[in-house]
């Protein structure tokens, strides 16, 4: 009885031990579950882009990753004209299945020069090397700067990813400064590639800059409202290559519909940039969409002021950038105000060359960060896994 009664104490002490282990395990199993699929919060960007074939193949990099959320894209005139810009995001969209995404037609010219055409010599006639389907854009929306601002309001600290020429947003800043206060831009390029330096590049700030040099011109000046501007320095996106044969073929094999789709547009693109020459082809939209969603891969920056050439010359879209107190000082004050304080330096006993350097920096503040130095490898691996599986 003693016997039985000890035997039945300890099956129930079993029977007890293992519904304890067994929740016990199964407690530690949710929180394994739980913690293996956290979901990680996307990053929100809002895209302005003049689609053209690096824009397309950015935008298209941006819908796909799983770690980044498109708020909505706006056009602009710059690789082609603002109609084909936004015809060509619209048939991106029709081929991704992403018709949910917002599109704003923006800017057709530049705020003060002309737009001119010259684009089309590597992005082709459409912008997009005829891959453009036709799209009426008489229900689509026209204030682009209303988009940008409405946008940056509802989203603190939103990131504009601009692979156009700046006129939109300048333009938002314009008119919205509340709402665009604080918001993050990110930006093409201080100069072309390794091998054009700033005075072989036939666009010294670059393409865009060089469309739209007054646009970068607001943004530089937009004194107090917080504007953190990056801008990829002199070849600093040129180890982000893609082979102009490999990289389209593969499209075509393992891209599926999206695939196919781009290695049309990018063959000729790919000819031309490298003048059938082939070999590797920088993808700077893509990098700088990367950038601006995995900012791990910024590595560095330098920050300064900037100022850039709005003269309808060889010069025009040049920025000038300073990151030390005498170029700063230099592009703050006038030829006539540094001959002043040559002057004084001599006859003026009391004169102190440090303080009156300190007043001329304390006019403006930096507004600029130029990034010089990013993880191009890894990024480079981004573009290739997320397009080719
Ligand atoms: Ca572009």
């Amino acid at each position: 009885m003693e016997k039985n009664f000890l035997r039945l104490l300890s099956k129930a002490f079993a029977v007890l031990l293992s519904v304890l282990c067994g929740s016990s395990f199964l407690l530690i199993n949710t929180q394994a579950v739980m913690a293996k699929k956290p979901n990680p919060p996307k990053v929100d960007i809002f895209l302005d882009t003049d689609t053209g074939v690096g824009d397309a193949v950015a935008v298209a990099w941006a819908l796909k990753d799983s770690k980044t959320n498109v708020l909505g894209i706006t056009t602009v005139a710059g690789n082609t004209t603002v109609e084909n810009a936004t015809k060509n995001v619209l048939t991106l969209l029709d081929v991704m299945g992403r018709t949910d995404i917002s599109v704003t037609m923006g800017a057709s010219e530049p705020l003060v020069k002309p737009h001119y055409n010259v684009g089309d010599v590597i992005h082709g006639l459409d912008g997009l090397w005829f891959q453009q389907q036709p799209h009426d854009l008489s229900a689509i929306p026209t204030d682009a700067p209303l988009a940008l601002a409405t946008a940056a309001s509802e989203n603190p600290g939103m990131t504009i990813v601009a692979l156009g020429p700046l006129t939109n947003i300048a333009q938002a800043v314009q008119r919205y400064p509340d709402d665009m206060r604080g918001v993050k831009i990110i930006t093409l390029e201080l100069t072309g590639s390794e091998t054009s330096s700033a005075h072989s590049d036939p666009y010294p700030g670059g393409f865009n800059v060089w469309n739209d040099p007054d646009a970068l011109k607001v943004l530089l000046e937009a004194d107090g409202l917080d504007l953190d501007i990056y801008l990829a320095g002199t070849g600093v996106l040129d180890s982000v290559t893609v082979d102009s044969a490999t990289f389209p073929q593969r499209l075509i094999d393992k891209g599926g519909t999206l695939g196919q789709f781009m290695a049309a547009f990018l063959i000729p693109n790919f000819q031309i940039a490298t003048m059938g020459a082939g070999g590797p082809v920088v993808m700077d939209d893509p990098a700088l969409t990367i950038l601006a969603v995995r900012p791990e891969y910024l590595k560095s920056y330098v920050e300064g002021y900037a100022k850039v050439s709005t003269n309808e010359d060889f010069t025009s879209g040049q920025i000038f950038f300073g990151y030390n107190v005498n170029t700063k000082a230099f592009l703050l004050s006038t030829p006539e105000e540094q001959s002043i304080l040559a002057d004084r330096m001599f006859s003026d006993p009391n004169f102190n060359l440090q303080y009156e350097i300190g007043l001329i920096l304390m006019r403006h503040p930096d507004n600029i960060k130029v990034i010089t130095e990013i993880n191009g490898k890894k990024i480079k691996k981004l573009i290739d896994k997320d397009f080719v599986k």
